[in-house]
């Protein structure tokens, strides 16, 4: 592991999986506990009302409805389990350890994430660390194995002028020292941070979440297919996970099943949609009445799905100007982000689709999906080094709970993972 330089690690990380272990069962005894419970005052319930039968018909509705509240059981979203400890674990482990985590504070959740991540990219890997590390082995960097991560660079869709960018401070660092393939390795993950860095310290911003007292509204925009929708659903559920009151504008009013799709993701997040199910209604209408919508139930966070193609003679870009004026004009003091939402297997693809919107959808930040499958996780860099977009989330899978903000290290750690 680069990470410490201790040999202590998978030590490290065992402690973490015990601790995790044994949380899970306590967890486990603790709702078997809460269940016989719960079954002994139902059992207490029925017998009271056994007795109670002769009654007034008053009491008896009390009594059934309070038997009913024991009943009804909480919409739960399946939480992960701990897997086996294998390497995945040890790697999730230490790279949450890397962060400053303490044992005791790492959750099954933030592994299972980082599992499914280092996962996700390990196409983009194979064709790039492991053949570094091949072409490598123990020996020093040569200007010509910088030659071939060029070309690696270049295949893993890192993007010309990022891969220029490496290859430059890496050839700089050779005239002035000898570097190993492991240190290559840590310096190339350094300068790949600091590109996908720099537009996130830009934007003032690490983070992006809604300001409080404020409505924040955010535009989910990009070509078809990308994952508009899934990640608008997911980010419904992380948003009214987190407290803030959320609603939903169902602004694809081209596509018909759009509609239903967002219903299905609003009911599972819990969170309002807003549509106009009328053919061929306007998108700017929808975002009109849900504005209105929010301003009275006091909304923290209002996402808008937009289409991601339209008839063939509407032009996307004026679609989402209309959309643009109309939030500008009813709430001037809105906090409006227009999120590109990039699916990472499309490679180069998405380099030209995010320069093609940020000319004139007037873009704050970017959103990669689909970085689980056949993903190559490169054009992040290339995003955030040629169109200056700050990423903001990721997403690795259909789940709801495969969308995580991005966080530069983990995700250079993982594209870089060396095992
Ligand atoms: N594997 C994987 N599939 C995803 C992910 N995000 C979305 N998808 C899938 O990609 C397909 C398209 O997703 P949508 O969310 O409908 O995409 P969209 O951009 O809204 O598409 P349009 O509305 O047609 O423009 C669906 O089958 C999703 O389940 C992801 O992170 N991983
Ligand atoms: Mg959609």
């Amino acid at each position: 592991m680069t990470y410490t330089n201790s040999d202590n690690s998978s030590e490290w990380a065992a402690q973490a999986y015990a601790l995790l272990k044994k949380r899970q069962q306590e967890q486990k005894q603790e709702l078997l506990k809460h269940e016989e419970q719960k079954q002994e005052l139902l059992k207490h319930e029925e017998q009271k009302q056994e007795l109670l039968k002769h009654e007034e018909q008053k009491q008896e509705l009390i009594n059934s409805s309070s038997k009913k509240n024991l009943q009804r059981q909480p919409k739960t979203i399946a939480e992960p389990e701990l897997g086996e400890f294998d390497d995945n674990f040890t790697w999730s482990a230490m790279v949450l350890a890397a962060q400053g985590k303490k044992i005791n504070q790492i959750s099954i959740d933030e592994i299972d994430w980082l599992t499914k991540l280092r996962r996700g990219l390990e196409e983009t890997r194979k064709g790039f660390v492991t053949e570094l590390l091949d072409k490598l082995g123990d020996d020093p960097l040569t200007p010509e194995s910088l030659d071939d991560l060029e070309t690696l660079l270049i295949r893993a869709d890192v993007g010309i002028y990022s891969t220029d960018k490496v290859i430059d401070s890496l050839r700089k660092k050779l005239n002035e020292e000898v570097v190993g393939g492991e240190a290559g390795i840590k310096f190339l993950k350094k300068e790949l941070k600091l590109i996908i860095d720099k537009p996130i310290k830009n934007s003032g911003t690490d983070i992006l979440v809604p300001q409080k007292g404020k409505l924040n509204v955010w535009l989910l925009v990009g070509v078809n297919g990308v994952g508009k929708t899934t990640t608008l659903g997911k980010l419904a559920y992380l948003s009214s996970r987190s407290n803030y009151k959320t609603l939903i504008a169902a602004a694809d009013t081209f596509r018909a099943a759009a509609v239903e799709q967002l219903k299905v993701w609003g009911e599972r997040s819990n969170v309002d949609v807003i549509s106009n199910q009328s053919k061929n209604a306007d998108p700017a209408a929808v975002v009109f009445d849900a504005i209105n919508s929010a301003k009275k139930r006091n909304v923290d966070l209002l996402l808008v799905d937009t289409a991601g193609r339209l008839q063939t003679k509407n032009n996307l870009m004026d679609e989402l100007a209309k959309i643009k004026k109309i939030i500008d004009k009813k709430v001037p003091d809105a906090i409006v982000e227009s999120l590109l939402v990039l699916d990472a297997s499309q490679g180069q693809n998405g380099l030209k689709q995010a320069q093609s919107f940020a000319k004139s959808a007037n873009l704050s930040g970017a959103i990669i999906t689909k970085l689980d499958g056949t993903s190559r996780g490169g054009v992040s860099l290339a995003v955030s080094e040629e169109v200056n977009l700050p990423i903001r989330f990721i997403g690795a899978g259909e789940g709801i709970k495969d969308l995580r903000p991005f966080n530069s290290f983990e995700f250079v750690e993982a594209m870089l993972a060396d095992k």
